[in-house]
C-alpha cells in the first residue's frame, strides 16, 4: 500500500461492489465547522425517568418487570406492522410501492442504566448474545420474515433516544438494500471462485496484519480496506458460518469477548462513550440455504478527529461516492494501540 499512502485513490468494497474515495494527503486541513458535545456516560444505575429501567412505565402504559439480565419487548412505536396489507403499486416501473410486513422489538442489555457493552463483563454480555440468537431464530422461523436486523444506535449523536444499554430488532418481509448487495456479492463470489468472500478476505487481512484491531480465538475485529467511516470496523468469525444460531458456546462467548474488547478500545480512543451504529449481518431467513453467507458485524462510528468533531456525509459523498481522509490503516493502528482496560478504570493521574 505504500504507493497509495499519500495520493488520492479509490478503494473497492467487494461486499457492496461500491467505491470509496481516499484522500490521505488531506488529513491536516483545519476545522472551523460544527463541534458536538462530548458524550458522557450515564451516572446513575437507576433513572426514575428512563422507560427501559426495571419497574418503570413505558409509553404504552406497560410496566417493565424487575429483570435481572436482559429484557425484550415489542417496540411501542414500531416502524413495521405485522399485518401491513394492500395492493402493490407499479406505474411503468417508475412509481413502485408494496406493503412491507415486519416486527420491531427492543432489547435491554442490562437492568443497569449506567452500563454500556464496554462497561459490561464477558459474563454479562453472554446473555445478550443468547437473546440475540433466540430472537434471530424465532423471528427468522416465521414464514413472512426473510431478514432479521439486530442493531444498536449508541449515543445521542447517532440518534439513540436513551443511554440505557439497548438495541433494536427490525425483522422484515423483504431484504433491505444492504442485504441485497451483500447477498449478491457473496453469491457471485462463491459461484465464480468457489470459496467464501469473507473467509478469503479474512485470510488476506490476517496475513497483512495492517488493519487488524483486536482478535481472540474465534473472532477478529479489523478496519476493512474499504472502510467509509473514520473508525469503521468489521467483526468476523474465523470459522465460516452464517448466523448466530450456528455458534458453539465457545464462539458465543468469543463474540461477547470481541465486542467488549472492541468497544473498550473505541471508548479509550478519545476517552468518551464512543457513539456508533452497529449491527449484525446474518443469513437471510428466506427458507433457502445460504452457504455463501459469512456472519459479521459492522460498526459505523461517526467521530473523526476528537470527541467533538464528527464526519458528515455531505457534498461529493451524497452526490458521488463516500470519501475519507485518514486511511483505514492509520485508524487500525490507533485502535490497536488503545489499551484494553477502560479509561474509567484507569488510576487517577496525580
Ligand atoms: P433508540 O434509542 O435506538 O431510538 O431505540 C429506542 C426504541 O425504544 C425506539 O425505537 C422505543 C422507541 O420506539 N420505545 C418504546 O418501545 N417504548 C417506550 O416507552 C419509549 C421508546
Ligand atoms: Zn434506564
Amino acid at each position: 500500500m505504500t504507493l497509495l499512502d499519500d495520493v488520492s485513490h479509490r478503494r473497492f468494497n467487494p461486499l457492496t461492489r461500491e467505491w470509496v474515495l481516499v484522500s490521505p494527503h488531506r488529513t491536516r486541513r483545519p476545522w472551523l465547522g460544527q463541534t458536538e458535545r462530548a458524550a458522557r456516560p450515564a451516572e446513575q444505575a437507576y433513572d426514575p425517568e428512563c422507560y427501559l429501567c426495571p419497574g418503570n412505565r413505558r409509553a404504552n402504559g406497560e410496566v417493565n418487570p424487575p429483570y435481572p439480565q436482559t429484557l425484550v419487548f415489542p417496540n411501542d412505536f414500531p416502524a413495521l406492522q405485522p399485518d401491513a396489507s394492500g395492493a402493490a403499486i407499479n406505474d411503468s416501473g417508475l412509481i413502485v410501492a408494496e406493503p412491507e410486513r415486519g416486527i420491531a422489538k427492543v432489547v435491554c442489555f442490562s437492568p443497569r442504566h449506567d452500563l454500556t457493552l464496554a462497561r459490561m463483563s464477558v459474563e454479562e454480555i453472554e446473555p445478550v448474545v443468547k437473546i440475540w440468537t433466540e430472537e434471530y431464530r424465532a423471528l427468522g422461523a416465521r414464514e413472512e420474515i426473510r431478514w432479521v436486523q439486530i442493531f444498536e444506535n449508541r449515543g445521542a449523536m447517532m440518534g439513540a433516544s436513551n443511554p440505557h444499554p439497548h438495541c433494536q430488532i427490525w425483522a422484515t418481509e423483504s431484504l433491505p438494500n444492504e442485504a441485497v448487495k451483500e447477498l449478491s456479492s457473496q453469491r457471485a463470489y462463491r459461484s465464480e471462485r468457489g470459496g467464501c468472500l469473507l473467509c478469503d478476505y479474512l485470510a488476506l487481512e490476517l496475513d497483512a496484519k495492517a488493519r487488524i484491531v483486536c482478535e481472540n480465538e474465534h473472532f477478529v475485529a479489523l478496519t476493512p480496506f474499504w472502510a467509509v467511516w473514520p473508525f469503521e470496523t468489521l467483526v468476523l468469525p474465523r470459522r465460516h458460518f452464517g448466523a448466530m444460531d450456528e455458534m458453539s458456546a465457545a464462539e458465543a462467548r468469543g463474540l461477547a469477548d470481541a465486542l467488549r474488547r472492541l468497544t473498550i478500545r473505541y471508548d479509550n480512543l478519545f476517552e468518551v462513550a464512543f457513539p456508533y451504529s452497529m449491527g449484525f449481518h446474518q443469513s437471510p431467513t428466506d427458507g433457502v440455504a445460504h452457504p455463501e453467507w459469512h456472519f459479521h458485524a459492522h460498526f459505523y462510528p461517526p467521530l473523526l478527529r476528537s470527541a467533538t468533531v464528527r464526519k458528515f456525509m455531505v457534498g461529493f459523498e451524497l452526490l458521488g461516492s463516500p470519501q475519507r481522509d485518514i486511511t483505514p490503516e492509520s485508524a487500525a493502528l490507533r485502535l490497536r494501540d488503545a489499551p484494553e482496560s477502560h479509561y474509567l478504570d484507569w488510576p487517577a493521574a496525580d
